[in-house]
């Protein structure tokens, strides 16, 4: 089975084998798209963060049905901020989101605050993977590569917000290390409109640069076929 996208009929290797492939879910918290959260208090239009939740329940319902490995993300810093660089920190404030904060749904972007957690929406199941990172990327300051590299998995398949920021991030370290990506583009969404068109445009350019891009539907299609 090889799933309908663009720049190429996704993956270029030939067919998506399940076992080898795992689903990416990047940062879907709160913070990200909930009322209250580090997104919401910046100003930003929740719903564009928000428009991926429902194509995303349903990739991960059919994912989780075909028996294929999850693994999420959540982007946040402990208690004390050690892992916060202080120029993250100083742009936070001056955009009167400051990390460690408090508001409505606890402090700004520290684990373990109601802010942090990840939607009740797309919730881990007991058995999938959580990766935690103080950082817009996820390769730099977790064990996600060894995780997957146990998991045999080579190719990733990507849901998340942003896609400019923390999708794109990831999308780009992950396939600078060899691993095939494919972004779910109704599945993601940025805090500037434009930033999501162009986010997405960049990843076709020069024949797939980062890799290819599909809709939930054909991707849901291919795994259930
Ligand atoms: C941002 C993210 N936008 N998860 N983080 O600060 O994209």
């Amino acid at each position: 089975m090889r799933v309908h996208a663009d720049p190429y009929e996704w993956p270029y290797d030939g067919r998506l084998d399940i076992r080898r492939t795992a689903l990416l879910c990047i940062d879907w918290q709160r913070d990200f798209c909930g009322h209250g959260g580090y997104v919401a208090r910046m100003g930003y239009d929740l719903s564009l963060t928000r428009s991926g939740i429902e194509p995303t329940q349903r990739v991960l319902a059919a994912w989780r049905t075909a028996g294929g490995a999850v693994i999420h993300t959540r982007e946040g810093h402990k208690a004390d901020l050690s892992d916060c660089p202080p120029n993250k920190l100083w742009r936070s404030r001056q955009i009167g989101a400051g990390i460690g904060d408090d508001g409505p749904c606890g402090r700004i972007l520290v684990r373990g605050e109601a802010g942090w957690e990840i939607i009740e929406e797309l919730s881990p199941w007991p058995g999938e993977f959580i990766v935690d990172k103080p950082t817009k990327g996820a390769f730099g300051a977790t064990d996600i590569d060894l995780v997957l590299r146990n998991l045999n998995v080579t190719h990733l398949v990507f849901t998340g917000i942003t896609t400019d920021v923390c999708v794109h991030t990831i999308m780009r370290e992950a396939n600078d290390r060899g691993y095939e990506c494919l972004l779910l583009e109704d599945c993601t969404g940025a805090t500037d409109y434009g930033n999501y068109l162009a986010a997405i445009k960049m990843i076709k350019m020069q024949g797939g640069v980062f890799g290819a891009v599909a809709n939930s539907r054909d991707f849901v299609a291919a795994i259930s076929g």
